[in-house]
């Protein structure tokens, strides 16, 4: 039996898709959410297009459910890519003066061509771009310093796009996440699956965990010291995966705790991974 692949692409989010191009129009600024933990799986293949000669932010959010280890390897990489990243957590509110200063520096350049027109000034236009539950929403009342837009624990939460004013300086524009189409990378799309970057409804929960356990096994063997805590599994489950094909562990896990429910194991392997509680754990490490 082949297992049907991964695919999401709800009515609302290819509205918002054609919404936002439509906005994009007035916006100076776009700024590039990704999950910290999924840097390559949460790209876009179109950001670049829907830039144009906008300035970009990259935001990396959800720092805090990665070891600085990890951050450090991410900050080399996409250095030597040219770009910089800005590390943010959007839930306690860390690296977010750094985002703001990073927009209002391009409104300043904007207002200095504007003046140089006679031109009156006027705030910088921002949009947070990005995938669906990276934290777009949550950025945004950080930003602002109180909820405004509403954020929460699922995949597609915000439906409308909405102009929030920051300061004088800065509006921004919180969109809807945004996703391609047609996800033609299954292992990119099993990974948004574990993060809960995308509806539930698309995907198998057991075949999900099971991706979590190859890729955390994995980890285990190859990533150097500090990148993820040690054992995550053993220490969180008393089983050691080592023995195991990834199949197999969560079927013996699921043995050895739930009296052999094999879906009750998954859905509690996956959102304890979500919650953190199996420790701050970056699954995508940069090309080599
Ligand atoms: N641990 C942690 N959780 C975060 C962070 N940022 C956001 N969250 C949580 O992630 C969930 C999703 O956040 P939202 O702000 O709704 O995400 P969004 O990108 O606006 O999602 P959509 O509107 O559905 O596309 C919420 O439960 C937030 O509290 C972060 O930096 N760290
Ligand atoms: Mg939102």
């Amino acid at each position: 039996m082949t297992t049907p692949s991964i695919q999401w692409y709800p009515g609302h989010i290819a509205k918002a898709e054609r919404d936002l191009k439509e906005q994009l129009k007035r916006v100076d600024v776009v700024l590039e959410v990704r999950d910290a933990r999924i840097p390559l799986s949460t790209h876009h293949p179109q950001t670049s297009q829907w830039v144009g000669n906008k300035t970009r932010v990259l935001v990396l959010n959800r720092v805090d459910m990665i070891t600085p280890a990890a951050r450090q390897l991410w900050v080399s990489w996409f250095r030597d890519q040219g770009e910089t990243p800005y590390f943010t957590n959007a839930q306690q509110g860390k690296g977010i003066r750094e985002v703001t200063q990073a927009a209002q520096a391009a409104g300043v350049a904007l207002n200095q061509r504007r003046s140089d027109r006679g031109m009156q000034p006027r705030p910088v236009r921002a949009v947070a771009m990005g995938f669906p539950n990276v934290g777009k929403s949550a950025l945004i009342n950080r930003l602002l310093g109180r909820r405004v837009v509403e954020s929460a624990r699922r995949a597609g939460v915000t439906r409308q796009l909405r102009w929030v004013r920051i300061s004088d300086e800065i509006e921004l524009l919180d969109a809807p996440g945004v996703i391609p189409a047609k996800l033609s990378n299954q292992q990119k799309a099993l990974k948004l699956a574990i993060c809960d970057d995308i509806g539930e409804a698309s995907y198998d929960n057991q075949r999900v965990a099971v991706a979590l356990v190859e890729l955390l096994k994995d980890l285990e063997d190859t990533a150097e010291y500090g990148l993820l805590p040690p054992s995550p599994l053993k220490t969180r489950y008393e089983l050691d995966p080592a023995s195991f094909t990834a199949e197999d562990y969560l079927h013996a896990l699921a043995d050895y705790r739930h009296q052999g429910d094999v879906e009750r194991t998954a859905r509690q392997l996956l959102n304890e991974f979500r919650k953190g509680v199996l420790g701050a754990i970056c699954l995508e490490l940069p090309p080599t």
